[in-house]
């Protein structure tokens, strides 16, 4: 199989290109990456060569991505603009990567009749009300997102992600395009860029600098370890049915402040040793997904159970591998602390 995977340079995508050139060796592997600050060649260095390359430009470029998808079989693109935070700060490139980079290869797939699978995140559905405002903690119906649940975006990211899926859609019914689509939550372990939420905590507390809780901390997130992640594309792109969306998560909800006291506590930490900073404007308050339609239909299912071993294992990585991110620690931080976070 000729595989192109966009984005295959940053966080889950790294993780997906080391997982398929691990379990599949049939595979050769097309990285299309533009190396945004987000990507590092150094998340597929040690594997390119024969079955994997790695082309360094922009999703958006036609001509380049046509010259690449004439000869795939299948594509799954990850390449975006990923974080919430930055997309408060200046929409632009969201616009450009998300919405436009994925219709320029939905034309491209279209015209060479190529598989394709969109990943996109829950975020897609807005949020859930906290399980202590619901009745009986949340046990009944509209308990967890599923693939009925409205698209209700609340971020120029998530919008931006909306509007991909619904390109998608809209390709596959008019076009018959082959696609899929997935829906994941929140994804932790190795090669996550260190603004995000536990790769910031972790390398905070390696570099001497107290952790940043936004808000209250009782804000929910629905953790998934990218493996499994990596594990339930695969399983997607290769056995799920063309047209449909497939929710994935590992029933790994936890709030911010409890995810914190065990990163503190996991680091040899007092667990109240962070500081309260301002919260995001418009803050999703809990994801929860239902994967159960991906576990029935597809026998998927997570094997990283036990979040606190994955954290740990997630802590030493970042503790073994300071020289991939303290080049950046000092830029990162700084840009926080002018939004007061
Ligand atoms: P990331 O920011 O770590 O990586 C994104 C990659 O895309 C980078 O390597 C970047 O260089 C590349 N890229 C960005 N714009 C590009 C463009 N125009 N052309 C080519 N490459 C470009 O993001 P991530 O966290 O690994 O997320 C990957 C995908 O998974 C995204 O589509 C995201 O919406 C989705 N997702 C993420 C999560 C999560 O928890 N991080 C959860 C669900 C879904
Ligand atoms: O310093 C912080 N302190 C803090 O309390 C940061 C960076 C975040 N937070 C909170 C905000 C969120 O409630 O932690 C939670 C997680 O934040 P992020 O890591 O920024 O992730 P989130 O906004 O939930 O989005 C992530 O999951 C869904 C990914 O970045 C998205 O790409 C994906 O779609």
């Amino acid at each position: 199989m000729q595989l192109l995977i966009t984005g295959g340079a940053g966080f889950i995508g790294s993780n997906f290109v080391r997982y398929v050139y691990k379990n599949h060796p049939n595979v050769q592997i097309t990285v299309l990456d533009k190396l945004t600050y987000a990507g590092n060649r150094a998340n597929v260095e040690d594997i390119l060569g024969d079955r994997v390359k790695l082309v360094v430009g922009d999703i958006c470029d036609a001509p380049l991505v046509d010259r690449l998808m004439s000869h795939m079989d299948a594509c799954v693109h990850y390449a975006a603009e990923s974080h919430n935070d930055n997309s408060l700060i200046d929409p632009s490139p969201f616009l450009h990567s998300n919405v436009v980079g994925t219709y320029t290869l939905l034309e491209s797939a279209r015209k060479y009749d190529v598989r394709f699978h969109h990943v996109s995140t829950d975020e897609v559905y807005g949020d859930l009300p906290l399980r202590e405002n619901l009745p009986g903690h949340g046990e009944g119906k509209g308990e967890k997102f599923t693939t009925e649940s409205r698209y209700n975006p609340s971020s120029p990211y998530s919008s931006t992600k909306a509007a991909s899926d619904m390109l998608v859609h809209g390709w596959t019914r008019s076009f018959k395009l082959r696609a899929t689509i997935s829906n994941c939550s929140n994804n932790y372990g190795p090669y996550q860029h260190i603004e995000k939420f536990i790769p910031r905590q972790i390398t905070n507390i390696l570099s001497g600098i107290r952790p940043k809780l936004y808000g209250t901390g009782k804000n929910v997130r629905d953790w998934i370890h990218t493996e499994d992640h990596s594990r339930a594309v695969w399983t997607i792109l290769t056995q799920g049915t063309i047209g449909e969306t497939y929710l994935i998560g590992a029933n790994g909800e936890k709030d911010n402040k409890t995810v914190l006291e065990t990163i503190l506590r996991l680091m040899g930490r007092p667990s109240d040793d962070y500081e309260l900073v301002k919260d995001r404007p418009g803050h999703d308050l809990r994801y929860a997904i239902d994967a159960s339609k991906l576990e029935t239909e597809l026998g998927w299912k997570p094997e990283y159970t036990d979040f606190e071993t994955g954290l740990k294992h997630t802590i030493e990585w970042y503790t073994s591998h300071q020289d991939w991110w303290k080049g950046e620690k000092t830029a990162v931080e700084d840009k926080y602390a002018q939004q007061g976070q």
